[in-house]
């Protein structure tokens, strides 16, 4: 299949879809409004949002379904992002290749934008006019889906022990629950959120849910690869830094080339577990494929 343009098409559908749902920058307060969408444009892969897109696809939905759960997993993750770059946390400058949220505006507005992503993202997984046309119930799985994935048993969880890790040595299971947590919980919860709004069954969600586990550490894994050989300007991130910061990544545990062994084991173990879902799965398995294989 053409990934290039499967990617094109949807990457766009989202962005004008973001630009529709944010509150507009002329809205005020205007520096807030500016600020959230100077980091949602800044231009992210809309990973989370395809995936998601992608899985309802699979189970023979449709993108208008799945649009709002597909731009509030793009704001969660933005909001993680501005977050994760705060002197308090990473203290990075740059992102995607431009200056972080905190560089460009200040602390307190970072620290803020992230919160309003966050609420605006669970206002539009709420909005009844955005997802006008699905169950109610559908909505409410969805949102304790992506809440759970973004939680404090997901997302901030992982990042919380990854913080706390910094510095010491971290053994084997504590860096796989940093990987699955930190990032992994939030791409398992965009694949289930779009097959749930989709309808998927039991026995479908059971085949989501293994694609998005062993994805989602397959793609952190790619990222701490790409962390030492990637080039700074594709990737938008200095190369090393995780290295610099004595940060618990798998090639620093495995090696480099154990490390890539593992991520190309799970890719195939992500594309096998979509075998029952047949033909319509295609995108989702080329997706997997493309995240072990991105160099940004
Ligand atoms: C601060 C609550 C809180 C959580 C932060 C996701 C995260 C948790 C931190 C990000 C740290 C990081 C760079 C992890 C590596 C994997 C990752 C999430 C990379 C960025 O995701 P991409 O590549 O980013 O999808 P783009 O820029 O394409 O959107």
């Amino acid at each position: 299949m053409d990934l290039k343009s499967y990617l094109a098409e949807r990457t766009d559908r989202v962005d004008v879809a973001l630009d529709y749902w944010l509150p507009a920058e002329t809205l005020l307060p205007l520096r807030l409004h500016q600020a959230m969408r100077y980091s949602v444009f800044a231009g992210g892969k809309r990973l989370r949002p395809i995936l998601s897109i992608a899985a309802a696809e699979a189970i023979g939905g449709s993108i208008e379904q799945v649009l709002p759960a597909a731009c509030s997993l793009e704001m969660i993750h933005t909001y993680s992002l501005i977050h994760d770059d705060l002197p308090a946390m990473d203290n990075d400058n740059f992102r995607r290749g431009q200056p972080t949220s905190h560089r460009q505006f200040d602390e307190a507005t970072a620290i803020l934008a992230g919160d309003a992503l966050l609420t605006e993202a669970f206002r539009l997984l709420a909005d009844a006019e955005a997802n006008r046309g699905v169950a109610p119930e559908k909505i409410l799985q969805v949102i304790a889906i992506i809440a759970r994935g973004a939680g404090s048993l997901g997302m901030v969880g992982g990042q919380a022990v990854d913080m706390e890790s910094e510095g010491s040595e971290v053994d084997f299971p504590t860096l796989e629950y940093i990987h699955t947590h930190k990032t992994g919980a939030l791409i398992l919860a965009s694949v289930q959120a779009g097959g749930c709004l989709a309808g998927a069954d039991r026995d479908q969600m059971k085949a989501l849910t293994g694609y998005g586990e062993s994805a989602g550490l397959a793609f952190q894994i790619a990222d701490d690869i790409l962390n030492i050989v990637g080039d700074q300007a594709q990737t938008g991130k200095a190369s090393g830094s995780d290295q610099a910061r004595g940060k618990a990544t798998y090639p620093a545990l495995l090696g480099l080339a154990e490390a890539r062994q593992r991520a190309e084991e799970l890719c195939v173990r992500a594309v096998a577990a979509l075998d029952p879902l047949g033909e319509a799965a295609r995108p989702l398995k080329a997706l997997a494929r493309h995240m072990v294989n991105r160099n940004s």
